[in-house]
């Protein structure tokens, strides 16, 4: 509602979007050192200071603790912010093609979606609490029970926002970036419109980048390994980094689990063009 109400889009504006444990650390951590990539060095950057939420602002997390846009607002050009929210819950003057912010997004196979979403969830589970079972996260997951929607609803909501406009929504798959790292930044950063020249194509400037936003990378950084402080949300920047691998659901799902959130899957994106190699 406040965004609704109150938020100002600038064309400069790039918006990281991301159902939540598909990629949003990696992919804020990609935008930031693109964007920035002259602003500072490699070997004493910002990422290796500063955890990727600290420099890609969690947009409806500020305004929750504002209670109002005046924080983002007074964010300088341009703004990196990061959203778990639909893309249908934006107001059409972000959304339409009239308005020049830019959507990045990035989707994951929803099985290891739900097998980070698990884990992560427990690591946020008052400890008073008994662990969340995976039956039962499975069990809510497959309803649809989250707190930004389905997990499928989510990812098509952008998928055919960047069909239809393909200049505003970039759509990318966890699992692309895995496989071509290098192709993936250089298509993030054409759609950014901040292209690499030949002499950062010779610079092994993209090398860099893709270097640096690496899981090995990043979670090696000291900041990333600190432990969560206790405080009113118990999270530390190392619960971002568990694993970071494709596939790892073969070591947590039954055979059934498997097959019903493929069915689902198949079920719910039939006809969409948006779908996942198995
Ligand atoms: P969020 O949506 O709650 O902010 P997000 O960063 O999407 O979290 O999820 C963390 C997942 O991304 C973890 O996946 P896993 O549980 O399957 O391991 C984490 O390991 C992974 N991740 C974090 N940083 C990177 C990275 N640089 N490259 C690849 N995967 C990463």
């Amino acid at each position: 509602m406040l965004i609704n109400d109150h938020f100002k889009p600038r064309p400069t504006d790039i918006i990281v979007a991301t159902f939540p444990k598909c990629g949003t650390t990696w992919l804020r951590a990609l935008v930031f050192s693109i964007i920035n990539r002259n602003s500072f060095d490699f070997s004493d950057h910002p990422l290796r200071k500063a955890n990727p939420r600290e420099l890609v602002l969690f947009f409806e997390g500020y305004l929750h603790n504002y209670g109002s846009t005046s924080f983002v607002d007074g964010l300088p050009s341009p703004r990196l912010l990061s959203t778990h929210l639909p893309y249908s819950l934006f107001p059409t003057r972000m959304t339409d093609d009239t308005s020049a912010c830019r959507f990045v997004y990035i989707c994951r196979d929803p099985k290891d979606v739900f097998v980070s979403k698990w884990h992560f969830a427990n690591k946020l589970r008052p400890k008073e609490l008994p662990p969340l079972s995976l039956e039962e996260a499975f069990d809510l997951f497959c309803k649809g029970v989250s707190e930004y929607g389905p997990f499928w609803d989510h990812g098509l909501g952008y998928w055919e926002a960047s069909v239809e406009s393909p200049k505003k929504v970039l759509f990318l798959k966890y699992e692309d970036v895995k496989k071509e790292p290098l192709g993936c930044v250089r298509k993030l950063a054409g759609f950014l419109r901040v292209p690499f020249t030949p002499e950062e194509e010779n610079d092994e400037t993209v090398a860099e980048i893709v270097k640096l936003c690496s899981f090995e990378s990043l979670s090696n950084q000291s900041v990333n390994k600190s432990q969560t402080s206790g405080g009113e949300r118990p999270v530390g920047n190392s619960d971002f980094f568990r694993k970071g691998e494709v596939g790892d659901w073969v070591n947590h799902l039954s055979p059934e689990m498997v097959e019903k959130l493929n069915q689902i899957t198949e079920q719910k994106l039939q006809g969409t063009g948006f779908n996942f190699d198995r």
